[in-house]
């Protein structure tokens, strides 16, 4: 019988990859590993303890906090706190960064970003939530850190991932070398590799999107969802629509089968409503890491400039031909600066 590998074997065994490591990096995987089965563990028995609904608490953004965005947020941190390899992090459930530097971790030379409890609205009914991370190295050996050193760019993440919390409990992660997945077997409490080497479909035929908001999206969104829908057969659509509300669920989904999903601006998230540094950058770096693309409708999101924490940004993710066909119709039917020529090879009825 075939063994599988472990998580902790195969960070073990990639660090030799990397002839200068010292392991930090490895420790600090290593590290949000562990609070993810914590929290993995809670999230399961969501419902039988008092652990589901609102907490009482807005997080900076005025949004409800749920009971397990908190929960989720404080293991995390502590997690990474006791791990001794992260001086900052940075959270969506906090104001302001947070500088964990300690007796054990005054040399760390990371910096986290997190978004402990992804789509948390949907715990209570049951639905797959996930968390974000991203992994920044310090620009200065020591010292005070600088908010340039907090606010960098996508392109700059040595590491990201996310967790799945869903009809199995999924870690995937890219340090710049392809994205490899790893299921929790719950048995044994370990994650193992079940997914190596993580490819998105060039092409796909799923978009996902909440049509809900249709009336209030670009002129170029629509034009894509209209795309989307038209018969033709060689490019095998109609697409089919899927949307989760969980954008973990909607983009794992997309990843294993291609897909694209999309958040853009809208009357009430006039800047879209996902954030840069928590949600978009992260996700971004695995998906090119698979072979995807991800933009914001006109640029690629890792070159975004970081202006400040809770950035928000509208989002064009998945299978690369998919997001430059809908970039097209962008700068075709939503212009950001100039008009430019518009090259598809479609009628959009
Ligand atoms: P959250 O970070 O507050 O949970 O919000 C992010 C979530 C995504 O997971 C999801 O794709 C999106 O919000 C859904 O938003 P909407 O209900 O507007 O479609
Ligand atoms: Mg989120």
């Amino acid at each position: 019988m075939k063994v599988a590998k472990t998580l902790g074997q195969f960070i073990i065994e990639k660090q030799a990859d990397h002839p200068y490591a010292k392991g930090e990096l490895s420790r600090l995987l290593r590290d949000i590993g562990i609070a993810a089965k914590i929290v993995n563990r809670e999230i399961n028995k969501a419902g039988l303890m008092d652990n589901i609904g609102e907490a009482e608490t807005m997080n900076v953004q005025g949004e409800q906090q749920k009971k397990m965005d908190i929960y989720a947020n404080e293991q995390f941190i502590s997690a990474l706190q006791s791990g001794g390899e992260c001086c900052i992090v940075i959270s969506e459930e906090n104001n302001e960064y947070i500088n964990i530097e300690g007796e054990i971790s005054k040399d760390a030379k990371y910096i986290v970003a997190i978004d402990p409890l992804d789509g948390s609205s949907n715990i209570d009914v049951n639905v797959s939530v996930g968390t974000i991370f991203s992994v920044y190295r310090r620009k200065s050996p020591e010292g005070k850190v600088t908010p340039d050193e907090i606010l960098q760019k996508g392109v700059e993440q040595v590491a990201a991932g996310y967790l799945i919390y869903g009809s199995s409990t999924m870690l995937v992660y890219t340090t710049g070398k392809g994205v490899n997945g790893f299921t929790l077997d719950p048995s044994i409490g370990e994650f193992c590799l079940s997914h190596p080497n993580m490819r998105i479909p060039e092409d796909g035929i799923i978009y996902s999107i909440n049509e809900g908001y249709y009336t209030h999206f670009p002129d170029g969104v629509k034009k894509y969802i209209k795309y989307c829908q038209v018969e033709d057969k060689p490019t095998s659509r109609p697409y089919t629509s899927r949307y989760i509300g969980s954008m973990i669920a909607d983009m794992h989904r997309n990843i294993i089968l291609g897909g694209i999903y999309i958040y853009p601006v809208t009357a009430s998230a006039p800047n879209g409503k996902l954030r840069l540094v928590y949600e978009c950058n992260p996700m971004a770096f695995i998906v090119e890491q698979a072979g995807g693309k991800a933009s914001n409708g006109y640029q690629r999101i890792l070159d975004l400039e970081v202006t400040e924490l809770h950035q928000r940004t509208a989002i064009f993710i998945g299978s690369k031909n998919m997001v430059e066909k809908a970039e097209e119709m962008m700068a075709f039917f939503s212009p950001q600066q100039k008009k430019k020529t518009f090259e598809g090879d479609i009628v959009i009825q």
